[in-house]
C-alpha cells in the first residue's frame, strides 16, 4: 500500500517539476521570431524535442533537500540542462558520433546543417552561464560563484568534455572496467553530479556533511546511469529509446556490456543504486526524491 503511494507521489512531484522546467526554459530561450532565428529556432529545437529531464529532476530533488526556493533551483536546472543539450547536438555532429536520431527526431545537425548545429551548441553553453550570472541562486555571492565554478568544472576538460575526448580515444580498442568508469565519470557522470549540487547550492538547508553525502549519491547514479545506457544502447530497440541502438557495438565502442556481458552489467547497476542509497540513507524520508529518482535511473527501459 506504501509502495502505491509513494509511486503516485513520485509521478505527480516528477509532472510538477517537468512542467516547472519546461517553462523555464521556454523563457530563457530567446523565441524563434528573434534574430538570428534560424540559429534561435534550432536552439528550441534541441532544448524543446523531449527528453528524460533527468539531470534537472535530480537538481530539483537535492534543492528540496537543502530546503531551495523551487524558482531557483528551476534556474539552475535549466541550466545544467542547456549544457547537456548542447553536449547532445554536439556529440550527434558527423565528426563526433555522427547519429541522426535523437529524441525521436532527426539531430539538429540533419533538421538544420552542420554550422547551426555547431553554433547551437556553442550558444547553448554561453546562455547557460548567463543564466547563472544573471539570477540570484544561491543565498550569498560566494556560493553563486562556486555554482559557476562547479558547472564549468564538470562541462570542461576535466569533466564532460574531456570524457568524450577519451570516449572518440577509445574507439576500437578495449577497455578495463577502471578505465570505463574512468571515462564515464567524466563523459557522464561530472554533469549529473554537477546537477545534484547546483541544485543543493540554491539553499542553505544542507552542512558539509549532508553536502559530501549528496556528492556521493550523485556520483554513484551518475554511473548507474552510464551502466544502464550501455545495457539499453545493446538490448533495446531504436523505437523505444528515440535514438539509434545498437550503436556502441556497431562502432566498436567499449562499454560495460563488451567488457562483463549485459547480465553482469544490469548486476552492477543494481549494486551502483545500492551504494547510492547507503550515501543517502541518514537522511531518511527526507531524502525519499533522491531514492526514487535512483530507482528510476536503474529501472528505466529508455
Ligand atoms: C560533445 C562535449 C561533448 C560531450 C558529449 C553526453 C555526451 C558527451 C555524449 C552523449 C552520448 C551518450 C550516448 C552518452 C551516454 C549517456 C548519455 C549522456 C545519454 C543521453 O542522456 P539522456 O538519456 O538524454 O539523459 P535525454 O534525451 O533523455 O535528455
Amino acid at each position: 500500500m506504501r509502495i502505491v503511494a509513494e509511486i503516485g507521489s513520485f509521478q505527480a512531484w516528477t509532472h510538477a517539476n517537468l512542467q516547472r522546467i519546461e517553462s523555464v526554459l521556454q523563457r530563457v530561450l530567446p523565441g524563434p521570431e528573434i534574430a538570428p532565428q534560424r540559429l534561435h529556432q534550432a536552439m528550441r529545437y534541441a532544448v524543446l524535442g523531449g527528453g528524460k529531464r533527468v539531470r534537472p529532476l535530480l537538481a530539483f530533488a537535492a534543492g528540496e533537500l537543502a530546503q531551495a526556493e523551487s524558482e531557483r533551483v528551476a534556474i539552475a536546472a535549466a541550466a545544467v540542462e542547456l549544457i547537456h543539450a548542447y553536449s547532445l547536438v554536439h556529440d550527434d555532429l558527423p565528426c563526433m558520433d555522427d547519429d541522426v536520431l535523437r529524441r525521436g527526431r532527426p539531430t539538429c545537425h540533419v533538421e538544420y546543417d552542420e554550422a547551426t548545429a555547431l553554433l547551437v551548441g556553442d550558444a547553448l553553453q554561453s546562455l547557460a552561464f548567463q543564466l547563472l550570472g544573471e539570477y540570484r541562486l544561491a543565498e550569498d555571492m560566494q556560493t553563486q560563484l562556486e555554482m559557476v565554478k562547479l558547472l564549468a568544472a564538470a562541462s570542461g576538460s576535466r569533466g564532460m568534455a574531456g570524457g568524450q575526448a577519451i570516449d572518440l580515444d577509445s574507439v576500437g580498442k578495449s577497455l578495463t572496467v577502471p578505465e570505463l568508469e574512468f571515462m564515464h565519470i567524466h563523459k557522464t557522470g561530472a554533469l549529473i553530479r554537477a546537477a545534484a549540487l547546483m541544485g543543493a547550492h540554491c539553499g542553505n538547508g544542507l552542512d558539509e556533511k549532508e553536502f559530501a553525502r549528496v556528492d556521493q549519491f550523485a556520483k554513484y547514479v551518475g554511473l548507474a546511469f552510464q551502466v544502464v545506457d550501455d545495457v539499453l544502447d545493446a538490448e533495446s530497440s531504436t523505437a523505444t529509446l528515440g535514438k539509434t541502438a545498437g550503436k556502441d557495438a556497431k562502432n566498436s565502442k567499449p562499454t560495460y556490456v563488451s567488457a562483463m556481458g549485459a547480465a553482469q552489467a544490469r548486476e552492477l547497476s543494481r549494486e551502483l543504486r545500492n551504494n547510492a542509497l547507503a550515501a543517502i540513507e541518514d537522511f531518511g524520508e527526507r531524502a525519499l526524491r533522491l531514492r526514487q529518482i535512483a530507482d528510476f535511473i536503474v529501472l528505466r527501459k529508455f
